[in-house]
């Protein structure tokens, strides 16, 4: 494809050198290109081997491997689709009980079991400040059962429910202001197409105590409609258009960009790279890019949309 950025590569973080042990085995069952797959990779390697994953009803209860199998060298527990974080919170207090408290605690699930069917657990963890991290991959749709929208997904973009394009009336719910509105110890936007600050988010989140919530960006070819080999490359875009912005938390407690990106390119770039928005009209990418341009491009006007 044109105007594809290179990937960048580690730049000798010390911190690689310590996480390099792969606690996803090959095997797995995810697609080629699967952002969601790699996302868990990566994000083990920081975490560590005394880490138990909670997860909801997603693909990657899938891509764990059918029972008695895992592609996981941690312990694993499946949960029904609303419940991931409830079920979380009673793991880490289980293990607190028994005096267990380094373990740490990870709900891993999609935009569907966050965004909409377990946005009740999630909000009644985080007021409770259970002590877990709660990671959703977003691959901006329920994926696993063929690609249906979600409230992630985002405008414009097909589905099998919205053949022609998701109404743009539609937006994307704010899922980073509405876990704010509940004062986590950690938050933070991330995806593996920006490996250093994926892996500098994921140490933070796991020397934090309390709730801890990472919304992390995850392509997923099938749905994206794009080859599996750009999965990476479109990310980035996401994040160079300034449609998917790296933010984090700060002590005030105002979001700031973690991550600016060295060029910045037209949203439009992002949109035509991937087939589900074939049917997206000018006039709304226009649209698209007045609110990006208006919204999320300087940390301060992140604060104006989210304080
Ligand atoms: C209560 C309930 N409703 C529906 C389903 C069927 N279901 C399983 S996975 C899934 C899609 C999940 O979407 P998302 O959370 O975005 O994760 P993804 O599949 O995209 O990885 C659905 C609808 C279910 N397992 N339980
Ligand atoms: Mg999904």
């Amino acid at each position: 494809m044109n105007n594809m950025p290179d990937i960048p590569r580690f730049h000798g973080n010390s911190n690689w050198q310590a996480i390099a042990a792969e606690l996803m085995e090959p095997g797995h069952m995810g697609c080629p290109g699967c952002g969601a797959s790699l996302s868990m990779r990566h994000a083990l390697k920081v975490l560590g081997p005394k880490t138990i994953v909670v997860m909801p009803a997603c693909c990657w209860a899938i891509i764990a491997g059918g029972q008695p199998t895992t592609a996981l060298d941690v312990p694993l527990l499946h949960t029904p689709f609303a419940v991931a974080a409830a079920v979380a919170g009673g793991v880490r207090q289980a293990l607190a009980a028994q005096g267990e408290n380094e373990t740490t605690v990870l709900t891993w699930a999609g935009d569907g079991g966050t965004f909409d069917i377990g946005l009740q657990g999630i909000s009644g963890a985080a007021e409770r400040q259970e002590d877990i991290i709660y990671v959703c991959y977003d691959n901006e749709a329920y994926m696993n059962t063929g690609i249906q929208q979600s409230s992630a997904t985002p405008p414009g973009a097909w589905t099998t429910t919205t053949p022609t394009g998701k109404d743009f009336r539609y937006a994307k719910k704010d899922i980073l202001a509405i876990i704010k509105a509940h004062n986590p110890a950690y938050l933070a936007s991330a995806t593996i197409a920006y490996p250093d600050d994926f892996y500098a988010k994921f140490e933070k989140a796991k020397t934090a105590r309390g709730f801890r919530f990472l919304h992390v960006l995850a392509a997923c070819p099938s749905g994206w409609k794009i080859a599996s080999q750009d999965a990476l490359k479109v990310t980035r875009m996401a994040v160079d258009s300034g449609v998917f912005p790296l933010v984090e938390m700060a002590a005030d407690g105002n979001l700031v960009q973690t991550v600016k990106p060295a060029k910045r390119i037209p949203v439009a770039d992002y949109l035509k790279a991937q087939g589900r928005f074939s049917k997206i009209t000018a006039e709304e990418i226009e649209i698209w890019q007045e609110n990006v341009d208006k919204v999320w491009m300087t940390p301060e006007k992140i604060n104006q949309k989210n304080g």
